[in-house]
């Protein structure tokens, strides 16, 4: 399939939206392992329908490269491989997905030797969702988590002041013949680029996301954007999300989210940080305790399914199938945006 232009729509195969994608970091300076890394997550955002984390971080992206916080030439390094359930990748300042790649078959050899492991990576730029890191585990038949610190925007519960990232935090399990088990969300109410979509649409936000900068609750974008945002759950994703500036931040020897905005200085641009990727084995795990764990896990699905319950990303799964049959649709906008990055690189940032 190639690119079909409809009335107001454009449709591209995911193959060539990923190479448009690459192509424009490529313009912009990135090496190729940070080039291929980034228009693959991105891609996969786009594809699975996540536009919150789709192309229109391109222009954040090369926002952070202009501005020199990312490094665009970085090679990423394994730093520490000698500890038996640990693989440390520095990014050297560069995008964290290319650390990710370079990490990930020392973590699943690790994981399968070991029954558990961890992958840390240290000194990344992170914008991107973290489902298709879980994803890759669950490829390797692997349970997994991710985590990272952000940068300050979210208050914690009963405070008044950003001192929390949108920190994210994804899980997955692996599922024999099916699309595994997989959640991943912000620790806020909505991540701060949902609240990006909203103010492009020029729509009002949900009651209860975010409070302006006098500490008012506002369902403006602009007012969020500038304000805060609140933590879900109230104290519950507070504690969850202070538990990944703990593990993801403090723990691996990285920055918290208060200290990747000391360092950016700015929240339009992508912050430098640390992230944690922890790997189980199931069958480790279970021994031969109850038998098969992915099948009794089947069982444990199906009776969440029976009650017309779906499963965290099945709309997903569904988007997926879709773009991979179908293609992708970009508006007019999108697309003519695409290609001024294309060929314009880090000169296409109006
Ligand atoms: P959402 O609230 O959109 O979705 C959270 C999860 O819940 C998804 O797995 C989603 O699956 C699932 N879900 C949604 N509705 C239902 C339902 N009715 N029943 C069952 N499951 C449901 O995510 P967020 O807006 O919080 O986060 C979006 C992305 O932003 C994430 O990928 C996250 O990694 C990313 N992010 C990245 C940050 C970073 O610093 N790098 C910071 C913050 C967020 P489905 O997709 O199928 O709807
Ligand atoms: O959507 O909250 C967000 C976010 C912050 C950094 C990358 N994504």
């Amino acid at each position: 399939m190639g690119i079909q232009i409809m009335s107001d729509e454009i449709k591209l195969s995911v193959a060539e939206l990923q190479n448009r994608v690459e192509a424009a970091f490529n313009k912009a300076g990135l090496n190729s392992v940070q080039a291929g890394a980034l228009a693959r997550v991105i891609t996969a955002g786009e594809r699975d329908n996540c536009k919150s984390h789709g192309i229109y971080r391109i222009d954040g992206a090369l926002r952070t490269v202009q501005a020199k916080k990312v490094d665009p030439q970085a090679v990423p390094e394994i730093s520490d491989n000698e500890r038996p359930a640990i693989v440390r990748v520095n990014a050297n300042g560069g995008f964290a997905n290319a650390a990710f790649e370079l990490g990930l078959p020392h973590l699943v050899e690790k994981t399968k030797k070991n029954g558990l492991a961890a992958l840390i990576i240290n000194n990344c730029t992170h914008f991107s969702a973290l489902w298709p890191e879980v994803e890759a585990l669950t490829d390797h038949g692997l349970s997994g988590m991710a985590m990272c610190p952000s940068y300050s925007t979210v208050v914690p519960a009963g405070g008044t002041k950003p001192l929390l990232g949108t920190n994210p935090f994804a899980f997955g399990w692996p599922r024999e013949n099916k699309s595994p088990y997989v959640f991943d969300f912000a620790t806020s109410v909505a991540a701060r680029g949902e609240i990006e979509i909203y103010r492009r649409a020029g729509k009002q936000l949900p009651e209860g996301w975010a409070i302006d900068s006098d500490g008012n609750p506002t369902t403006d974008p602009d007012a969020a954007l500038a304000g805060a945002m609140l933590p879900f759950g109230e104290h519950k994703g507070s504690a969850i999300s202070t538990m990944i500036e703990l593990m993801a931040g403090i723990m691996i020897g990285d920055l918290t989210s208060k200290e990747a905005l000391d360092f950016l200085g700015t929240t339009s641009l992508a912050p430098n940080h640390g992230e944690l990727i922890l790997a189980f084995c199931p069958e480790a795990f279970s021994g031969s305790r109850r038998g098969n764990a992915l099948a009794a896990a089947e069982v444990f699905f199906q009776s969440i399914v029976d009650q017309g319950s779906r499963l965290p990303s099945q709309r997903r799964y569904i988007a997926r199938e879709q773009a991979n049959q179908n293609g992708i649709f970009l508006s007019k906008q999108e697309f003519e945006q695409l290609e001024k990055q294309q060929e314009l690189g880090l000169d296409s940032i109006n």
